[in-house]
């Protein structure tokens, strides 16, 4: 088995960032590394994500939101992740569950338990090995997400999120810092307002020990 590793945060928290420094890493050891996303990394999770995150004149029921987001992990999950971990591949993936749990429970005040059931229908028996959550005041989350929106170039802007009030983003991490407590055998709870290097070189010490622990030949 491989390893399967999740990045989540707030928006504009550096987790894309991170992720590509983390399998860049890898990568130059000869690691065998797969970088994937949610919503995405299939086609249905390619079209959910069109459908989730693009603006529209209506926008989707928090209900069908939530079904739509766990209909794209279970694609992901025994098309992608599943087939991978099983060829020996360290997954890293671009959010996960959590996610879930953090904006469609906590951000959207669907009930935690019914949100953590869907997921695991969803999931089936994957868990993510390690987590990290970049963590970061969401003014500054949101301030970094709308530059690098504003930089994007062509292409849809896939900002529907951005666009909810700081009290829902507040909530989205207050859910994410609560699941971190929860599980904190698997959450490692990264300070993110650093410079992109001081976050790599903390998620970097992270990875060694996780490789470590796992018995890869450093
Ligand atoms: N969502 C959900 O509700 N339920 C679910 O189950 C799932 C998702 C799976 C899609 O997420 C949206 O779907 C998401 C939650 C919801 N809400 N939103 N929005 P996404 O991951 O595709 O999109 P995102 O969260 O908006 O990602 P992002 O804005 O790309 O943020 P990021 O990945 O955390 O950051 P980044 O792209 O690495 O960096 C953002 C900018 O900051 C960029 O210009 C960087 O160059 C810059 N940056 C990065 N690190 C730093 C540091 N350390 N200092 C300064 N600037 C930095």
């Amino acid at each position: 088995m491989g390893l399967f590793i999740t990045f989540e945060g707030i928006e504009g928290c550096g987790k894309t960032t991170q992720v590509d420094l983390a399998a860049e890493r890898l990568r130059r050891r000869s690691l065998p590394v797969l970088v994937t996303r949610e919503p995405g990394g299939t086609d249905l999770g390619t079209a959910v994500r069109a459908l989730l995150l693009n603006r529209g004149e209506r926008p989707p029921d928090a209900v069908a939101e939530l079904f739509l987001f766990a209909a794209a992990r279970a694609q992901h999950c025994r098309e992608v992740i599943g087939p991978a971990l099983a060829a020996g591949t360290i997954v890293l993936c671009d959010r996960f569950a959590d996610a879930t749990v953090a904006y469609q429970a906590y951000g959207r005040g669907l009930p935690l338990e019914t949100v953590r059931f869907v997921n695991e229908l969803s999931t089936g028996p994957l868990r993510p090995d390690r987590t990290f959550l970049f963590d970061l005041e969401p003014k500054a989350g949101l301030s970094r997400a709308l530059t690098r929106i504003a930089h994007r170039g062509g292409g849809p802007a896939e900002d529907r999120f951005e666009g909810e009030d700081l009290a829902f983003h507040e909530a989205v991490r207050r859910g994410y810092l609560e699941e971190a407590r929860r599980d904190p055998g698997r959450f490692r709870v990264i300070p993110a307002e650093g410079t992109v290097e001081e976050v790599a070189a903390a998620v970097g010490r992270e990875m060694e020990d996780l490789l470590r622990e796992r018995g890869y030949v450093l």
